[in-house]
């Protein structure tokens, strides 16, 4: 296990930069508090083994209905399988990225590395906030609303679905709350 991950100034600057958030929506605030939910800031970013994502999982099993052919997201799966085992059905770092959710917003190393280069884990959050997420927000959503969803979509997949996460999105809230404030008290300092 390696020491926990101090998550410093440069890597808030690599993310900010790719981040777009929903109108009055802090995007560093929001990657603090995924931080903060998923491993207590980076203090408990040990891989977890996700069931769904291996063998006999829903979604490593997963098939077209109708031609009963593995889906895409199913064969890549087992391709990262194939050559990473379990390592491949885990979640990473910090922010917890599923390893082939990482490949799919773009990372192109290795489980490990994804684990240990916090500023490269911190850019793969933010692009999937970015691509994934944000688009998510329904249209006119207040700044709970547009947490809500956030929390929702981080968390289970979608926010469209039937599926949602109260107790997560309550937690999540109250962290985004609290480094917002956080961010708030040392922009003041600098005055
Ligand atoms: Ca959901």
């Amino acid at each position: 296990m390696p020491a926990s991950q101090e998550i410093d100034a440069a890597t808030w600057r690599v993310a900010m930069d790719q981040l777009h958030p929903p109108v009055g929506v802090n995007g560093v605030a929001l990657l603090r508090a995924f931080a903060d939910v998923e491993s207590s800031y980076g203090e408990d970013n040990v891989p977890r083994y996700e069931a769904a994502y291996g063998p006999g999982g829903a979604y490593y099993e997963r098939r077209d209905p109708f031609t009963r052919l593995l889906t895409p997201g199913a064969r890549q799966l087992r391709d990262l399988y194939s050559q990473w085992g379990a390592l491949a059905c885990c979640s990473w770092g910090p922010w917890q990225t599923m390893y082939v959710t990482a490949i799919e917003m773009g990372w192109a190393d290795t489980p490990l590395k994804l684990w240990h280069d916090t500023a490269g884990a911190c850019a793969i959050a933010a692009t999937l906030l970015q691509k994934r997420i944000f688009p998510q927000v329904p249209n006119g959503a207040n700044v709970q609303g547009a947490l809500s969803a956030i929390a929702d979509a981080w968390n289970s997949g979608s926010a469209r679905d039937a599926n949602i996460p109260l107790d997560y999105i309550q937690k999540f809230s109250f962290a985004y709350q609290k480094h917002l404030a956080a961010l708030v008290q040392v922009h003041e300092g600098d005055k």
